[in-house]
């Protein structure tokens, strides 16, 4: 897919806009009542008053309302994801004057004992935890399935690794006693439907117990040492590594415990499902033909150079980050002639269990011209990025390799 995909809205800090000078808690209520906007109409705003977000510095925006928005690879080079580029996939109405002092989460269901905990509770009662943890939405690199699937058109940026501080969900769900019967999650969070409605969710989703118990996952409350983003699901949420970023709840309330697989919002029909057997692009798939999506596929990201740029000299060095679901990626390859010819890349070890892996490798061109700089990655169980990426109807899943383009000479 083109780098150059169209120049949506990009926000920044340095640019003024009604959204930065507005105080951080009525953003969610800015956001909210904000008009659809497509994308001609972004494009003219763009040009007359950039949206901004306050503590978000150059995403580019998929669409205002919901607010949803990732950045573009090259500000993605850093180890540790900033809280300012850290993409933002809202699915309702983010909740306004949130008071983390009295925040509740209450967990309930199949467990022994039902708990209302507040922040300062989580913190007093359990071990107080800090890890760096890849969030990357199910559906990030949608725009590169033909035919289009629908939804947020996103190209490579719907990714992170932050440094995330909470408490582990697993003893948390200790504490309470899960029960013999209970078999799935159930995540619950303050933002509002689209529509408004009272009390119904825009999203509630859900893992098997055995995932829930992942010592890596977090209920957060800290991002990168300061507070969590009011977009990023202030003043508290899941923190999921691995799986799609769906299950990750934000401004998190509730963590019910069932004995049946979890139906809320964006459970069934065809929301995080993909075939259970491949279909031809454009298919329409029967519901009862599509499977809950569980650890996410192996994939790299190349975050430097910048895609287009010119390389003066012959020799150029490539950097980028490498992640796989539940496992650990094993090797990353460069190509710089479409796959005919792989060189390995350094990579390292990942800080920490669901860490990305940095690569680093130093390319040299045989002569000037064009040349596409194609990054592989290999995880420990030998599964490797394809070319393509399978086509599902709601467009989740691409792992497709990553490539930049540079001019060398
Ligand atoms: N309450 C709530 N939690 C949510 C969502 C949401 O819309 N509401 N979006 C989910 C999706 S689809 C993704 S990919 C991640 C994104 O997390 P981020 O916005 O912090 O990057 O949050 C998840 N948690
Ligand atoms: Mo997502």
């Amino acid at each position: 897919m083109s780098e150059a995909h169209e120049s949506r809205v990009i926000v920044g800090s340095s640019r003024r806009s009604f959204l930065q000078r507005a105080n951080l808690a009525a953003i969610g209520a800015l956001v909210g009542s904000a008009v659809p906007l497509g994308r001609p109409r972004l494009a003219s705003i763009a040009a007359a008053a950039p949206v901004g977000i306050e503590g978000k510095d150059g995403l580019t925006v998929l669409s205002e309302r919901p607010l949803n928005a990732e950045a573009p690879p090259h500000l993605l080079d850093d180890e540790v994801t900033p809280t300012a580029r850290h993409f933002i996939r809202n699915n309702g109405i983010v909740p306004a004057d949130v008071d983390p002092a009295a925040w509740e989460l209450r967990i309930d269901g199949l467990v022994e004992r039902p708990m209302t905990l507040r922040i300062d509770d989580l913190r007093s009662r359990f071990e107080v935890v800090t890890h760096r943890l890849v969030i990357e939405c199910g559906g990030n690199g949608r725009s590169g399935f033909e035919p289009p699937a629908r939804g947020n058109q996103w190209t490579h940026g719907a990714v992170g690794c932050a440094e995330w501080t909470g408490v582990r969900l697993a003893d948390v769900l200790e504490a309470a006693g899960v029960k013999p019967s209970a078999i799935y999650t159930a995540h619950e969070g303050a933002d509002r439907h689209l529509s408004g409605a009272p009390g119904k969710l825009s999203i509630s989703r859900g893992m098997p117990i055995a995932k829930a118990m992942d010592p890596y996952n977090l209920i957060a409350f800290g991002m990168n040492g300061g507070p969590l983003h009011p977009m990023n699901g202030a003043p508290l949420r899941l923190v999921i590594p691995g799986w799609p970023g769906s299950c990750s709840q934000k401004w998190l309330t509730r963590i019910w415990l069932r004995d049946v697989v979890h139906d809320g919002p964006k459970m069934t029909g065809s929301s995080y499902r993909v075939p259970r057997y491949p279909v031809a692009p454009g298919t329409s798939v029967p519901e009862e033909d599509l499977e809950i999506i569980h650890a996410m596929p192996v994939k790299s990201l190349i975050t430097r150079p910048r895609t287009g740029e010119r390389v003066t000299g012959r020799e150029l060095d490539v950097a980028g980050h490498a992640w796989v679901g539940d496992s650990e990626v094993a090797g990353v390859d460069l190509s710089i002639d479409f796959g005919a010819t792989w060189q390995r890349a350094q990579l390292s070890p990942p800080h920490n269990p669901h860490a990305w892996q940095r690569f680093a490798g130093r390319i040299a061109f045989p002569q000037s011209g064009y040349f596409e700089v194609w990054a592989r990655a290999t995880d420990v169980a030998g599964a490797s990025q394809p070319f393509r990426a399978a086509w599902n109807p709601k467009g989740y899943l691409n792992n497709a390799m990553h490539h930049v383009s540079v001019h060398v000479g």
